[in-house]
């Protein structure tokens, strides 16, 4: 039992533009592959919650979803930004991660936007440090000596980052008893996470951004799970294109990620995939607030 006047406890929140490296960072922290990566944009939509546990110390990490551009007039993109913004004043760190590799002006002037808004500890962290040379670091260096080089990917600096978050964290008693737990949410929220995850891999120009999966079935019997999830698309044309010819890249989505499912929730699964059609999904704020934003 940790001694309670000793302990460190506190809520971390990662904000910053889509792509990055936010979600890459969140499984850094906590050494596991909790939040979902790809290579797209909008890959986190809902925001994702960790939890880095010690004998002395219990962060609740926040993965948000990036920073919304304002041309993307979807409902679904208004509910993103709200999870983003409320992180912010909700926590008692903020990491912002931004992308080394975006012209200078441009991350510039990112970080005084939200130095400008934010009113708790904030570190200001430069991700993808691995695909830069020393010079452009050294450039970042001259005008802000506080930024933090990271590289999320190849883990560079992620110890100390850590040391960093400890030193400023409150003294309070942990918030979850979740000794062995990574998360406060559960395999039902994570299972149709990973298939969305093989979807947005696989699929190019609209698809990735109008699917959604929802969980319909979840038995967990003694040697195997019994899955079953819906695959939502916004357009009957788009069904077709998931099932792919002769329903073979769904059959391809559905071995990828049963195989993950299985080591996520440590066993056998059946999994069952289908496709149905919401028509303009993301504007529906009734399908948005019962299944998207609810959990
Ligand atoms: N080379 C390199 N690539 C990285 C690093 N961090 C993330 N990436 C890559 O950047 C892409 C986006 O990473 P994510 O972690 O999904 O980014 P995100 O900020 O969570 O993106 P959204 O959820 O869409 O807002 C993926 O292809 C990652 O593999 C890094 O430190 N170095
Ligand atoms: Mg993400």
């Amino acid at each position: 039992m940790p001694i309670m006047n000793q302990y460190k406890s506190g809520f971390v929140s990662i904000i910053g533009p889509s792509n990055s490296g936010k979600s890459t960072l969140m499984n850094a922290i906590l050494n596991f592959q909790l939040s979902p990566v790809t290579s797209k944009i909008q890959t986190t939509k809902e925001r994702i919650s960790g939890i880095y546990n010690n004998d002395k110390i219990q962060f609740i990490l926040y993965d948000n979803p990036g920073f919304i551009n304002k041309s993307y007039n979807k409902l679904l993109y208004k509910y993103m930004e709200r999870a983003s913004i409320s992180s912010i004043y909700n926590s008692d760190i903020i990491l912002l991660v931004i992308d080394i590799n975006n012209s200078i002006e441009c991350n510039i002037k990112i970080i005084q936007s939200i130095i400008n808004k934010v009113r708790n500890p904030l570190k200001i962290l430069l991700n993808k440090c691995d695909l830069v040379s020393q010079d452009i670091c050294d450039i970042y260096k001259k005008i802000n000596k506080d930024i933090i080089f990271i590289s999320s990917k190849k883990k560079t600096n992620i110890p100390d980052l850590i040391q960093n978050i400890i030193n400023i964290l409150p003294f309070h008693k942990p918030y979850f008893n979740l000794k062995n737990n990574i998360s406060d949410k559960n395999n039902r929220f994570f299972i149709p996470k990973i298939i969305e995850k093989y979807i947005l891999k696989s699929y190019y120009y609209e698809i990735p951004y109008s699917t959604y999966v929802l969980l319909k079935e979840f038995k967990e019997k003694e040697d195997i799970s019994i899955i079953s999830c819906e695959i939502i698309v916004e357009k009957k044309s788009q069904v077709s294109i998931i099932l792919g010819n002769k329903g073979l890249m769904l059959k391809k989505i559905a071995i990828q990620s049963r195989k993950e499912i299985e080591i996520f929730i440590g066993q056998k699964v059946y999994l069952d995939l289908f496709v149905r059609v919401i028509c303009n999904w993301r504007d529906n704020d009734n399908f948005l607030k019962t299944f998207v934003y609810n959990k």
